[in-house]
């Protein structure tokens, strides 16, 4: 142990600890100081940045031996309090800069230092800063950041007035459509929004720490597991294996369609006879703190017999390859496609056919806040786990069947997540917790390190497609074949789904009368798959978006023309033979065409031929709302000071679940002119608020915000006097009327049939992106000069948020283009290792159009927004490569080295 002398924001503290710990863990295990963040715990996204004797430094890889004595550190907890913002936190909400808010304490600490230093930076000095700095924000698209930067700098050189930094209401008050800043915008950016790992220090001292042991083997059978000596480690209270689960010891999958040949039982909790993915869990140690567990869990032995393993589908799928979960072929979902005609007379009789095979990588999420999650049993024994979970009822069922336990005896609550991009509708640490918990009566914390965040969490899985297109003279499309094949992982959760999707999004935006394919699910030894932004749609998007153009050129006609010509107009039909809910495509193109020719134009004149720039198109397409029933509740309160307190399960992702809600609320509250801060809300632990199926396919805003409409009309019903007035709470319970109500929203649609036919969805998203990029020939390496994008996402409840969501996707739409992967299990378990996009490599210019045609389903006209940005962001991306330099890349990600070989191929190459 060492004693430290410290002045911690202007205080002087001594603290006693291990030469070794990390300054975050002392500032936030010791002195509780947990606005500082810790991420990846290795120095890649600046979520824990401090400023220590007026240096920026990364305090996550700052092990207190090197911390000077008498050192000064600054951290978020010293720049501002919620009473007393600084003017760069006043900026970060106005600008909407914290979305889940998890990497905003460590960029404004970077912020204030790189101000310290340079009190009027350029935008692209700020960039260079939190770039070398390594600050990394997987929310935002940085731009918000950057603007924010800007104002607040302006406001500490006397340049402009810190009233300006405060948000002003439009003189009817109204929150609909408005940039009022979510609810949650102030203690974000005061560090004071506590992420599951603050809420884990706050739990009584008896809580167990949990560590895992893993398979560090991608296919095996377990022979024997060991746990004889880890037991007798210090610290250890107990170490649960599959021997302790009461219930069926696999997380059940949601297994949607009848011809699904798997087993929804396939995932086990705790490994007992297989490992089917390196990184599977085999036990779970409890001890008396995180170094010990860990610690022992290095001792469990567990002797494997290691078995072939099958990374990808096409190796699953060879003839002597063996079945993964035995008793079920690997290949165990196929979903067909045929609308209209046969399609193989119309491809020999077309005048043009193009064909082309895509690959669309396993796509990893990295959110900053790697998983973590509590449980204890409550006052009546029942099991409480607190998580990341988006999905809280459903998940809540899949934990109870897999730890044996009545649906009435648990309670799920949800903390507030720093992102999850969709992996959080999987299950990931809950019945480990549970399972921990029931066993050894403690309340357990866990938390995953990044590398378990990228190993053990689902990903976007990995699809090939075989696409041909067939076209008639002037280009209006015929026909369409395709064959998918989607590597899943090994478990089968939401696998027939995903590719169900593939199939209804294939050539979404364009009328095609006569489609004709399948799509097949396949089991292998790589990452599990899971929802990502865009589930289903981006990948084979991607591919009938690349091919649109390689038809334009076949054609000899311009991308957007061609585009143009084929979108949705009255008449068409979507790949599943709906009639589409609005037709703004037309639109969207027309606003974009002379952006494009601009753009076209600027690429010829400033093109040399070391720099060759580009521009590309494409159109994405997403639902909002699941299939079949998709019905959501919300619960409305009168309060006794004349507010309401709404109860609704619409799960935080980052995106504004609270501002959702709020605005929502507000916009049907009007006629009773109710300030917004009297509409209080109650948000996500199924043991308050009402069912819901889950912050998921972009459905929130459509389907709960509509049923809080409800529940809100039903309200001001029951106020209404006879004269128009409304009722006093104190009136209300004087004449005995409830002041209660429960809204009830549901969009009934089809379970698409064997042919993928039917009505899936009341409301989809509309857009079209436009990118503009430089390709260095020497090197083939790719820069987004700038993203363009028009969305329809009906109408608009808060225009910051939407804003946030769509400059967010876009960004992710760069790296998912140009370097995301998580192939190698090695190479891309960390961030940097994944090529998560830092804000270099995201353009600082992004605009965005909004077309709102209202959604006659959604509340006040709104549809979804969430997942729309990340539909074909990649596709414009690559499309734009194509452009500049004449390589089509078809192959994600577009890595320097293919655009190189591509260069060399076609004798681009300087
Ligand atoms: N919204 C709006 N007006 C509209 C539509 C939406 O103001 N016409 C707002 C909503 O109030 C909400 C946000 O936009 O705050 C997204 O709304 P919606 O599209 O209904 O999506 P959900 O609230 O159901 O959120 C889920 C969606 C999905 S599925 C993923 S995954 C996702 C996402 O949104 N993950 C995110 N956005 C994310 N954003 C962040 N920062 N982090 C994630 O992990
Ligand atoms: Fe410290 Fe990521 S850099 S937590
Ligand atoms: Fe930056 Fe979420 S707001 S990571």
């Amino acid at each position: 142990m060492i004693i430290k002398n410290l002045n911690v924001n202007g205080k002087k503290i001594v603290v006693v600890t291990d030469p070794d710990a990390s300054l975050a863990d002392v500032l936030r295990g010791q002195l509780l100081l947990t606005g500082t963040k810790v991420g990846c715990n290795e120095g890649q996204c600046g979520a824990c940045n401090v400023i220590m004797n007026g240096k920026l430094v990364r305090s996550c890889i700052t092990k207190m031996k090197r911390v000077p004595d008498g050192a000064a550190v600054t951290t978020i907890e010293g720049i501002g309090t919620p009473a007393n913002l600084h003017p760069l936190q006043s900026a970060w909400v106005l600008h909407g800069g914290a979305q889940c808010g998890f990497c905003t304490p460590g960029f404004i600490v970077s912020a204030k230092a790189l101000l310290d230093e340079n009190s009027n930076p350029t935008r692209e000095e700020a960039r260079d800063w939190f770039n070398q700095h390594k600050n990394a924000c997987r929310c935002t698209g940085y731009k918000q950041l950057v603007d924010a930067v800007m104002d607040a700098a302006k406001v500490l050189r006397g340049e402009m007035g810190i009233d300006r930094l405060s948000y002003q209401p439009p003189e009817d008050g109204r929150l609909w459509g408005s940039k009022y800043p979510r609810p949650s915008g102030v203690a974000k950016v005061t560090g004071t929004w506590d992420f599951g790992a603050d809420r884990g220090l706050q739990l009584p001292a008896d809580t167990l720490q949990l560590a895992l042991v893993l398979a560090k083997v991608s296919h095996a059978n377990i022979i024997s597991i060991d746990t004889s000596e880890a037991e007798k480690m210090p610290g250890v209270f107990k170490i649960v294996t599959h021997k302790d689960v009461r219930g069926s010891n696999s997380v059940p999958a949601l297994i949607n369609m009848p011809s699904n040949k798997a087993n929804a039982q396939d995932r086990p909790i705790l490994c007992d006879r297989k490992i089917f993915h390196y990184d599977d869990v085999v036990a779970i140690v409890c001890a008396d703190t995180e170094a010990r567990a860990k610690a022992a869990a290095e001792k469990v032995k567990i002797e494997l017999e290691e078995l072939p393993v099958y990374m990808n589908a096409q190796a699953a799928m060879a003839e002597d390859a063996m079945e993964i979960h035995p008793g079920t072929p690997n290949v165990y979902f196929v979903q067909k496609i045929a609308k209209g005609n046969e399609t193989g007379p119309i491809f020999e009789q077309a005048d043009y056919v193009v064909e082309d095979e895509f690959y669309h990588q396993r796509h990893p999420h990295m959110p900053i806040e790697p998983d973590v999650g509590f449980a204890y049993l409550n006052e009546e024994g029942t099991l409480v786990i607190h998580s990341k979970s988006c999905a809280l009822f459903m998940n809540s069922a899949q934990v109870c069947m897999g730890i044996g336990l009545e649906p009435t005896k648990l309670i799920m609550v949800q903390n507030p997540p720093g992102g999850d991009f969709g992996y959080a509708a999987t299950i990931t640490s809950q019945p480990l917790l549970g399972v921990a918990c029931l066993a050894t009566g403690r309340p357990v914390f866990l938390r995953y390190d990044y590398r378990q965040q990228m190993t053990m969490t689902g990903k976007r899985p990995p699809t090939s497609a075989k696409l041909r297109l067939a076209a008639d003279k002037n280009g209006k499309l015929l026909a369409m074949e395709e064959d998918i094949t989607i590597g899943y992982g090994p478990y089968c959760d939401l696998g027939d789904l995903t590719t169900m999707m593939g199939t209804q999004y294939m050539g979404a935006g364009y009328h095609i009368p006569n489609i004709r394919g399948e799509a097949r699910t396949v089991y292998t030894n790589h990452a599990q798959g899971c929802a990502f932004r865009g589930m289903g749609s981006t990948a084979v998007e991607f591919c009938s978006e690349v091919l649109m153009d390689e038809l334009a050129e076949k054609i000899g006609i311009d991308p957007l023309e061609l585009r143009y010509k084929n979108v949705y107009r009255p008449g068409s039909t979507t790949p599943t033979g709906q009639k589409p809910d609005v037709y703004s495509l037309p639109e969207m193109l027309d606003i974009l065409r002379p952006k494009y020719k601009a753009a076209l134009e600027k690429a010829k004149k400033e093109s040399t031929s070391e720099k060759k720039l580009g521009v590309g198109i494409s159109i994405g397409i997403f639902g909002s709302g699941l299939g079949g029933v998709d019905g959501a509740e919300a619960r409305i309160e009168l309060m006794p000071d004349n507010g309401v307190t709404v109860y609704v399960t619409w799960e935080y992702h980052g995106q504004g679940a609270d501002m959702g809600v709020l605005g929502t609320a507000h916009e049907a509250l009007r006629p009773l002119g109710m300030p917004p801060e009297k509409i209080r809300l109650v948000m996500n632990d199924t043991s308050i608020t009402p069912q819901n199926m889950g912050s998921l396919a972009s459905r929130s805003q459509f389907v709960t915000g509509r049923a809080i409409q409800v529940a809100c009309e039903l309200l001001l019903d029951a106020m209404r006097k006879e004269n128009g007035t409304y009722r006093t709470y104190e009136e209300m319970i004087k004449e005995d009327i409830p002041v209660t109500h429960t809204g009830r929203w549901a969009n009934q649609c089809d379970h698409l049939d064997e042919n993928c036919q039917g009505n899936a969805l009341r409301a989809h998203m509309y857009g079209v992106f436009m990118a503009e990029v430089e390709v260095d020939t020497g090197i083939g390496k790719t820069r987004v000069l700038k993203m363009t994008m028009a969305a329809d996402i009906g109408k608009i409840n808060n225009k910051l948020v939407v804003d946030g969501q769509l400059y967010g996707g876009l960004a992710q739409g760069v790296g998912l283009a140009l370097s995301e992967d998580f192939e190698d299990i090695e190479r891309h378990s960390s961030m940097a290792g994944a090529g998560f996009p830092y804000i270099k490599q995201i353009p600082d210019d992004m605009e965005i159009i909004y077309v709102e045609t209202p959604r006659e389903d959604g509340p006040f006209g709104a549809g979804g927004c969430g997942e729309l940005p990340l539909t074909t962001p990649q596709a414009a991306i690559i499309n734009a490569i194509n452009n500049a330099c004449g390589v089509r890349i078809t192959k994600l990600p577009a890595l320097p080295k293919k655009v190189l070989a591509g260069l060399k191929a076609t004798n681009h190459h300087p």
